[in-house]
């Protein structure tokens, strides 16, 4: 679908960015899947040789099928990361979390010397909230999580799982709290604030580390 291919020309104009003996950050969701199958083409096409820190199983599972040697942030700094967003303002502050991966994404993209976005452009928005934040939780503290998010304004809701009954369970083993917030005055002090609530793990509120903002269109690619 249109769709489709933007993301790919996003997730392909990515991989021109890696260069040979570089660590990567290896995203999660559907539109890095073309970051992470375009780095794979070119270490069969080119040989350059890199190494990958996956995000998630999705990530780590990919990276497997193109045989990009995995490596972990204890072992090696990360050159650049390329992710995914479902939404990306004008100051570069996304909305992440879609695929309940925000935690480990958060380590990995913040950790790069250089964070790559891309998107398409229906992720593109003047400002962030449309999309619901994601805030990952320890599954026992859900119940008062859920409350001191209301007292912040938010519509809450446990995310649940589409071929498993019962909760969304992440990579690392917690649930997901989509919050939907009214209006995000400042995406700064909501990721901070959100992060004070005990119990929560992360959210999907990024701030302040993007360098690039890649946005496939159905025929190339734009940047912000
Ligand atoms: O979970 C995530 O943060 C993903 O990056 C997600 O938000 C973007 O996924 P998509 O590229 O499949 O829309």
């Amino acid at each position: 679908s249109k769709n489709d291919s933007s993301k790919k020309n996003a997730g392909y104009k990515a991989a021109e960015y890696v260069e040979d003996g570089m660590v990567l950050g290896l995203g999660t969701g559907s539109t890095t899947h073309y970051f992470i199958e375009k780095v794979g083409m070119r270490m069969a096409e080119e040989g350059i040789k890199v190494k990958g820190i996956p995000t998630s199983f999705q990530s780590l599972l990919l990276a497997k099928k193109w045989n990009i040697p995995i490596t972990t942030l204890e072992e090696n700094d990360i050159d650049l990361s390329v992710d995914g967003a479902d939404e990306v303002d004008s100051d570069f502050n996304l909305i992440k979390g879609g695929g309940a991966a925000h935690t480990k994404e958060k380590i990995v993209d913040y950790a790069a010397k250089e964070f790559i976005v891309i998107v398409d452009e229906s992720k593109v928005v003047g400002k962030l909230g449309t999309f619901p934040v994601p805030v990952e939780v320890i599954p026992d503290a859900s119940r008062v999580v859920i409350q001191a998010l209301e007292d912040m304004g938010a519509e809450c809701e446990i995310r649940m799982a589409q071929r498993k009954d019962g909760p969304v369970i992440t990579d690392n083993g917690n649930f997901v709290i989509d919050a939907k917030f009214s209006e995000i005055a400042s995406p700064q002090h909501l990721e901070i604030d959100l992060n004070s609530i005990p119990g929560v793990v992360e959210n999907g509120i990024f701030t302040q580390m993007v360098d690039r903002v890649i946005v496939g269109t159905s025929d190339g690619t734009k940047e912000l």
